[in-house]
């Protein structure tokens, strides 16, 4: 490791001490980002990174609730205003029960290189709460939503700080937030995005993430005159993300063989069609089932527990040749990339934010593996964000072949500006120093721009 490195990694530890999530984010980007401080001395001596590494603001604060019963719970909620150097604050908000403000802050961490990448004018930000939907009444779940709403609101505006959905919130939550602002505001405003169609959201929004993820695994295929036709993809996680990667997986003739959820995972060996895959969304999204249905409906599918002490992830020791991996962080270790290699796998982009551990990137990177990290794999959802936001200001709708068009075009770049500027760097190749170095000159010289702030 860089001297320079090493003195931001002893400076972080000491300063965010039990935030291994944040260290490990902000580790990967400075060991690229060192490459542009040897050769441009000005963003070092402007303590460019040092700046971005703290955040510029952070929001804690308390959401009573009252459930079915009458009896009281008390979460914590959060926001995280990491950057705003080229556009108000723009990420999403998780609830799940290991929200933390460490994990909180990665996410927001990275959020502000994807948003640079997709070239939209969007800072960084992230939030959210330690709430666990799962198990939750439809009414409890509007309470909670409310609740957070009721201290969330005086920090955010479509000009200054604009949520979206994340692990745990989707639609669902995003109408309840957005019915509690605007009652707060008096104000009918694209304050979120991921809002429903005919209350000002985008179309392809809840497809974009996925579609995006597929896009950009299309693109880096096409550097070897390769297609996704045909190929056989592993696909973890099964909510937003997960369904709308096997959707465009199938679009683009591929075939999608797992599913997962915090419990367990299924391997269907003749694939997922576009019939099971609808009975995916409506198990998880309506009935809001568990993945394990799946293989009790349809019998070809074997469904496997998956017990989180387990030393690796059954999911990726499938013969295949891409990964998507689409559930959360650190789900795969240097075990599962391993496997993977040896499975045939040569393709993995990320839909999730941070699946991969450091051990596990490093052999991607040493095998030559096509390997698309989050910040750029996973950049569509928030790039349709901003594109939700545009027509808001605009108060006009495109049609989902305009967004979608768009959509593509913005991945096509992104995937461009990660080759070129691993190029230029001297990392053919490696994506990750691409999209590392290709988000952060965006935001660093619009920090230089704007002076000691
Ligand atoms: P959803 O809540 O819709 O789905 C999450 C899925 O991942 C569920 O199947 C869930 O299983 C599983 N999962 C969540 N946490 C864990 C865990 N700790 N261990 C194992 N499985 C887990 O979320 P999304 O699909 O929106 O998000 C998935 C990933 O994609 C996240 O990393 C998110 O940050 C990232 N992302 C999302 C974007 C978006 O637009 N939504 C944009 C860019 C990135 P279970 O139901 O059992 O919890
Ligand atoms: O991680 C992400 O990029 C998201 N959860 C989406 C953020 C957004 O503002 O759409």
């Amino acid at each position: 490791m860089s001297t320079y490195v090493e003195e931001i990694m002893a400076y972080v530890q000491e300063k965010n001490p039990g935030e291994p999530e944040f260290h490990q984010a902000v580790e990967e980007v400075a060991q690229s980002v060192v490459l542009v401080m040897d050769r441009y001395p000005e963003y070092r001596a402007a303590k460019i990174f040092e700046r971005m590494i703290e955040p510029e603001r952070v929001i804690l604060f308390r959401v009573p609730w009252m459930d079915d019963h009458q009896e009281i719970h008390i979460n914590r909620g959060y926001r995280i205003e990491m950057n705003s150097a080229i556009g108000p604050y723009k990420g999403g908000l998780r609830f799940h029960p290991s929200v933390n403000l460490g994990i909180l802050k990665f996410l927001a961490f990275e959020q502000v290189y994807k948003n640079s990448l997709t070239s939209l004018p969007m800072g960084g930000g992230k939030g959210g709460s330690d709430f666990d939907p799962k198990g939750k009444s439809k009414n409890e779940v509007m309470r909670f939503c409310q609740s957070f709403m009721d201290e969330l609101f005086r920090h955010i505006g479509p000009d200054t700080d604009v949520p979206a959905g994340d692990i745990g919130v989707g639609g669902r939550e995003i109408g309840f937030m957005f019915g509690q602002y605007k009652r707060l505001r008096n104000e009918f405003t694209g304050v979120l995005t991921g809002k429903g169609l005919n209350w000002g959201g985008s179309l392809i929004r809840p497809e974009a993430t996925g579609f995006g993820a597929v896009y950009f695994a299309a693109e880096m295929l096409a550097t070897r005159n390769e297609s996704l036709e045909g190929k056989v993809c592993l696909v973890s996680g099964s909510g937003n993300v997960a369904q709308f990667t096997v959707e465009k997986i199938l679009d683009l003739g591929g075939k999608a063989v797992t599913l997962s959820d915090s419990s367990g995972y299924i391997y269907d060996e003749t694939g997922i069609d576009r019939d099971k895959l609808d009975y995916v969304k409506l198990l998880k999204n309506a009935q809001r089932g568990r993945i394990a249905e799946y293989a009790d409906k349809y019998k070809e599918a074997v469904y496997t527990p998956i017990d989180p002490a387990m030393d690796h992830n059954p999911l990726w020791n499938h013969k295949a040749s891409c990964a998507f991996p689409s559930a959360t962080q650190n789900e795969i270790n240097a075990r599962d990339a391993r496997n993977l290699l040896d499975n045939g796998v040569y393709v993995v982009s990320e839909g999730a934010n941070m699946p991969t551990e450091k051990p596990g990137v490093k052999l991607f990177l040493e095998h030559g593996v096509l390997y698309g990290p989050g910040k750029a794999a996973n950049a569509g959802g928030v790039a349709v964000s901003g594109l939700e936001m545009t027509q808001n200001s605009m108060r006009l709708p495109w049609t989902r072949d305009e967004v979608d068009h768009r959509l593509q075009m913005i991945m096509k770049n992104i995937h461009k500006t990660c080759r070129d500027v691993a190029e230029k760097f001297g990392t053919p190749g490696n994506y990750v120093n691409g999209a590392n170095i290709g988000g952060f000159l965006k935001v660093a010289d619009a920090m230089l721009d704007q002076g000691l702030v």
